[in-house]
């Protein structure tokens, strides 16, 4: 199966069919009305496919959507109004929807037609459900079982296809027999020849690696797409490297490490523009902030701790003697902000409690149950003491014991 219909619910036809069985007899036993509710979008389905943005509202019921150029009713048929909320809903059988579209001059236009597959998959909210559906720009679209004509008939002639907007599944009803919901488009010409575009998202996290270790570029393409796989690729090859089919960086040499991703298209879909993402590689971390070759915790370990109870120079390393060097106090704690080597637990902030405390203890000698007492290292990635020791001198060249 293609990416493109793995947020719809997939359905065998025959199974579609059975169910519009089921659905026609549920509708003839409804009187009146459809049940209207908002829609529930989780969050965790990845970008809108069918955004506000994307949609202009002429302020007349219609909407013309950016991306395919198609202009859309706002209402179904047999509803009206701003919010789509006068009147009630018309179900009707696909000759009944066909006619409907060629006999309405809505907003003044002639052209009106009942949607293809491919249109009206265009404004399904994959990422929404009960109605997979915009609903600000589609208001009271009917939420449950009713089932939305296309004009795209089915393989087998008596059938066409349907959306079901409670998960934006789409399947095969019979024609003449089954009562549905129209929503009617005008416009976009040529939209069935139209290249789709393709929209790339990358990310790293963590935003460093260490010189030598790997790490995963996470990279995904808005559905609908391609299928086609996504390939990595370096832009700073004396930096890293990327496995192209996986994303798998290493890290070579300390600087700037930029990971781009590329998808081709096909007869559908243009290829997506290059996004790309940059990691720092090396923490450029250097806890000798003194210079004199030693990670001593009564001038280094003090001027760390000052640095992150936000202390700054001269007062900074009010006390040491000899005075250290200015500028390179200045460059090496700049160094540790900008790759945040001091988070020493990893949680994301370099902070003094628990980072500086544990720099402290960790210069002073403490290992163990004494290293970590009276700390709150929830959310922590480094929270023991060989795990801290290992991070500081292979990453900062701490050369503490063990
Ligand atoms: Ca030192
Ligand atoms: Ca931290």
């Amino acid at each position: 199966m293609s990416a493109r219909h793995c947020p719809t619910r997939p359905a065998s036809t025959r199974g579609l069919r059975a169910l519009s069985v089921l659905l026609a007899a549920s509708l003839a036993l409804l009187a009146v009305g459809v049940t209207r509710a908002a829609a529930t979008c989780p969050g965790n389905l990845g970008p809108a496919h069918a955004p506000t943005s994307q949609f202009v509202d002429h302020g007349n019921g219609t909407v013309t959507h950016s991306t395919t150029g198609l202009m859309w009713k706002k209402c179904y048929e047999g509803l009206s109004g701003a919010s789509c909320s006068s009147g009630t809903v018309a179900q009707m059988d696909w000759a009944g929807a066909l006619q409907t579209a060629v006999g309405s001059s809505f907003a003044g236009y002639s052209d009106w037609r009942v949607p293809n597959k491919k249109e009206i998959e265009s404004i399904i909210e994959f990422t929404c459900h009960t109605p997979a559906s915009n609903e600000a720009v589609f208001p009271n679209t009917p939420g449950s079982v009713f089932q939305t004509w296309t004009s795209s008939t089915d393989e087998w002639a008596p059938h066409a296809w349907v959306v079901y907007f409670t998960y934006g599944a789409m399947g095969a009803v019979a024609k003449s027999t089954s009562t549905n919901l129209v929503r009617l488009v005008r416009g976009g010409a040529g939209y069935d020849a139209l290249i789709l575009p393709q929209t790339l998202h990358i990310s790293f996290a963590p935003s460093t690696l260490a010189v030598g270790a790997t790490g995963g570029v996470a990279a995904y393409s808005d559905v609908p797409n391609s299928g086609n796989p996504l390939l990595f690729s370096t832009l700073t090859p004396a930096k890293c490297s990327v496995t192209a089919s996986t994303g798998l960086v290493t890290a070579i040499a300390a600087g700037m490490c930029t990971i781009a991703v590329n998808q081709a298209g096909n007869s559908a879909y243009a290829a997506a523009p290059q996004v790309s993402v940059s990691l720092l590689v090396g923490y450029n971390c250097n806890l000798d902030i003194d210079g004199d070759g030693v990670v001593n915790v009564g001038t280094d370990g003090l001027m760390l701790a000052r640095h992150l109870l936000g202390m700054t120079p001269p007062t900074l390393y009010g006390g040491i003697s000899p005075p250290p060097n200015a500028a390179l106090v200045t460059s090496r704690m700049s160094d540790l902000d900008f790759s945040n080597a001091l988070d020493l637990d990893g949680n994301g902030f370099a902070v003094v409690n628990p980072d500086a405390i544990l720099l402290t203890r960790l210069l002073l000698g403490l290992r163990g149950p004494a290293l970590l007492a009276g700390l709150n290292l929830s959310g922590a990635l480094r929270s023991d003491s060989t795990t801290l020791v290992n991070y500081l001198n292979s990453n900062c060249g701490a050369g503490l014991a063990p």
